[in-house]
């Protein structure tokens, strides 16, 4: 069955299911697993205007129902992911949605520049105001609703449109929700991982070379769900991507009927790198056997219940 696109403002999905940052690399590496082009979007590992060499070893660490991370954010910088990654998504057939990240409004504003010279070539910016491993004397940007919608104000001037992913570890979430798409942005994405850390008790030691990282997986789709409930009760009329331990079509639904217009698929592809594509399919096929015409449907019922 044929349902609409999903609209998130200016951008159009023909799927409700994309990439989460960060776990899917920048795209293309999937391209031999599954048509990239037959899903809403490929969303990128988060690139800044600069390369970066991310966090000391360990950087991964499995938990009975999730992963912690501390990647740190590496990577090659902007300039490379244009020269190399792009055209690689784009032979792929993929609508492309960077992620961006900084250590100031000023680097943010910088990358947004830099994306903006191919704006015709991407379809929106993620901006990543919520990594959890970056350290530094500032605050999360995304636990700061000056800053976060400093950030958002500087990089709306260049026309690309927005997402802002935020945190999941604060309570100023509604607020910084709202300070976020006063300032522009055209939808939220929520959330970024849980701030965990795990011990390894042969050593004594944490099991992340930082000490803390990001829980994602399973174990914190309740708290992805809560927070995704609690934005769109207060903020009928905002678009909003929901992620966090998507494994499975039942999980995509909850998701959106906690008020997710559509969803991402992080750490289930490291377990199957395939997982995006079966859970799409499994999740159209969920809403052909109940006749849904248009994934508005699903969206919120939960509000309605
Ligand atoms: O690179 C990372 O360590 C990382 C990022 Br940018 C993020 O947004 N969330 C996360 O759990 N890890």
């Amino acid at each position: 069955m044929k349902r609409k696109p999903v609209s998130l403002g200016k951008v159009e999905l023909d799927q409700p299911l994309m990439t989460a940052s960060g776990t899917a690399g920048y795209g293309a590496e999937f391209a031999d697993y599954f048509g990239l082009h037959d899903l809403g979007a490929v969303v990128t590992k988060s690139v800044a205007h600069f390369e970066w060499p991310g966090n000391r070893a360990p950087r991964l660490h499995p938990t009975k129902s999730g992963m912690l991370n501390s990647v740190g954010l590496q990577g090659s910088g902007v300039d490379h992911f244009i020269e190399h990654d792009l055209p690689a998504l784009e032979r792929a057939g993929a609508k492309v949605v960077p992620s961006i990240w900084g250590h100031s409004v000023d680097d943010y504003r910088v990358v947004t520049e830099k994306l903006a010279e191919v704006a015709d070539r991407i379809a929106a910016i993620e901006v990543n105001l919520s990594c959890p491993n970056l350290g530094g004397d500032h605050t999360m940007f995304a636990h700061d609703s000056r800053l976060a919608g400093q950030i958002i104000e500087q990089c709306e001037r260049f026309g690309v449109p927005l997402w802002a992913k935020l945190s999941p570890n604060t309570d100023l979430l509604v607020d910084i929700a709202r300070a976020v798409l006063a300032a522009g942005s055209q939808a939220l994405t929520l959330v970024n991982t849980v701030s965990g850390m795990a011990i390894d008790i042969g050593t004594g030691r944490p099991t992340l070379g930082t000490g803390r990282g990001g829980l994602s997986g399973p174990a914190i789709r309740p708290i992805a769900v809560r927070c995704i409930y609690d934005v769109r009760a207060a903020l009928p009329n905002a678009k909003i991507i929901g992620v966090g331990g998507v494994v499975d079509a039942e999980s995509a639904v909850e998701l959106m009927m906690a008020g997710a217009d559509a969803v991402q698929v992080g750490t289930a592809t490291f377990a199957d790198p395939k997982a995006p594509a079966k859970i799409l399919k499994a999740l159209n096929k969920w809403a052909d056997r109940r006749g849904i015409t248009d994934w508005s449907q699903v969206t919120s019922a939960a509000h309605r219940a």
